[in-house]
């Protein structure tokens, strides 16, 4: 006998479990198809900012308790050429607001907890997730769970499920405008067991590449360097790593970058995607299933968020009275954020990596660029307004 639930959702990421929780909380019944194990979606290391916005939003779901206790927030970040190191005082430039550095997997862990202490149905370990019918009114999910094959019949189905996902590869040929853009390097990124050794998020511009310190707690760093994002990470053994990141990272007044174990590596690619529009039938797409961003602007989580609020809404408002229309808006709704968001993490990526042109012309834009950023309060707030969100 087949499953009844009023959305299926494919993916228990941030978008698919915020999506869940959201939903719950407005009365409305929902079953997530995972297909990873509950503790590989928890250990993924991946981002560590969140927005204003997302931690408001976590906190209005009643999840914001250990981000209170344990997230850390900042009101600024560095930015550093030159060997020299200038602060964009975000908060300032902002009446006040600000970022929290709190990791994804310590976010998906709250959301899980809460799906799973409320009841909810969510099942990991699935295989073979098919969405059907979402060009008419019976959309269906097949799957096989445990070697048998089963179906959830819903009303609409929410692909929350990344970018290598099925969801978005099931609406047809032509359906979807793609624009896709891929960068000539990626990040390799590591988690390292001691004190950051910054108070606040450092990006670099240093003529061997882009180099990025950030952090997770006040025992773990969380550190990148730009590399050929085809690179093999058994090329690169601790000691290779630590010296690249001291001398990117490396000052004219002797800043110290503390070493520690590594406990986690790994090689990112990086690429601006929008499918568009982020719905077909009764399908919407939400999250990386519709989008990416090179993470230098620290945005796909919060994008990833913002598309589910609004799907949310637009879902609730037509359970509670029929009224369609915020539903046929979604994808137009989440666009302009979408390309606000690919903008300025264009913008950030192409100002602070090595681009690998054959002259110096493009590094002396980059220099030119950043010394504006960092005296002209005007293109600062620029800056500060799009990082906090
Ligand atoms: P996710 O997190 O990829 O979740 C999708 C889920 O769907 C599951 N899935 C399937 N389930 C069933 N059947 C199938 N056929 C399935 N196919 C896939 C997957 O197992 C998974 O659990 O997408 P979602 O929810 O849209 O969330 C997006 C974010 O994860 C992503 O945008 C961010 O991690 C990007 N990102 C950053 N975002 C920020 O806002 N701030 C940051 O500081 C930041 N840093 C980063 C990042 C991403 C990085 N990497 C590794 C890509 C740093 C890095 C290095
Ligand atoms: C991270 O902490 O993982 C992080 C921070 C800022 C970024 C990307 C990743 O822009």
């Amino acid at each position: 006998m087949a499953l009844r639930t009023q959305v299926g959702i494919v993916g228990a990421g941030p978008a698919g479990l915020v999506l869940a929780q959201l939903l719950h909380q407005a009365g409305i019944d929902s079953i997530i198809l995972e297909a990873r194990a509950r503790e590989y979606v928890q250990e993924r290391v991946r981002a560590g900012v969140l927005e204003q916005g997302t931690a408001d939003l976590l906190d209005s779901m009643g999840l914001g308790e250990r981000m209170h206790r344990e997230g850390i927030v900042h009101h600024g970040i560095y930015l550093r050429f030159r060997r020299q190191s200038h602060r964009i005082p975000m908060s300032e430039l902002t009446d006040g607001r600000s970022i929290w550095i709190y990791g994804q997997q310590e976010v998906v862990k709250d959301l899980i907890e809460a799906r799973l202490a409320a009841g909810q149905q969510l099942y990991f370990e699935v295989s073979d997730v098919t969405p059907h019918g979402f060009d008419g009114d019976s959309p269906r999910l097949s799957f096989s769970r445990g070697g048998e094959s089963e179906e959830i019949e819903c009303d609409v189905i929410a692909g929350c499920d990344g970018f290598h996902g099925v969801c978005r590869p099931a609406i047809p040929d032509g359906a979807l405008t793609i624009y896709n853009h891929e960068y000539p390097f990626g990040w390799l990124g590591i988690l390292a067991r001691v004190a950051p050794s910054t108070d606040e998020l450092i990006y670099t511009n240093h003529e061997r590449g882009f180099a990025l310190h950030s952090l997770r707690s006040p025992e773990l760093s969380r550190l990148y360097v730009q590399c050929d994002p085809h690179d093999d990470i058994a090329r690169w053994p601790d000691e290779r790593i630590w010296e690249e990141m001291h001398a990117r990272f490396a000052t004219e007044d002797g800043w110290k970058l503390d070493e520690g174990p590594i406990v986690e590596k790994g090689i990112t690619p990086m690429r601006s995607f929008v499918a568009q529009p982020m719905q077909y039938g009764r399908l919407y797409l939400a999250g990386d299933a519709a989008h990416i961003v090179p993470p230098t602007g620290a945005k796909g989580l919060n994008l990833a968020v913002h598309d589910v609020k609004l799907l949310a809404e637009a879902l609730t408002r037509w359970y509670e009275s029929g009224d369609d229309s915020l539903l046929r808006g979604y994808s137009d709704a989440c666009l302009r954020r979408v390309w606000r968001v690919q903008h300025f993490s264009w913008w950030m990526t192409s100002m602070l990596h090595r681009l690998g042109g054959a002259d110096d012309f493009e590094n002396q834009l980059q220099l030119a660029q950043l010394d504006y950023v960092t005296t002209s309060r005007a293109a600062m707030t620029t800056l500060a307004e799009n990082y906090v969100g």
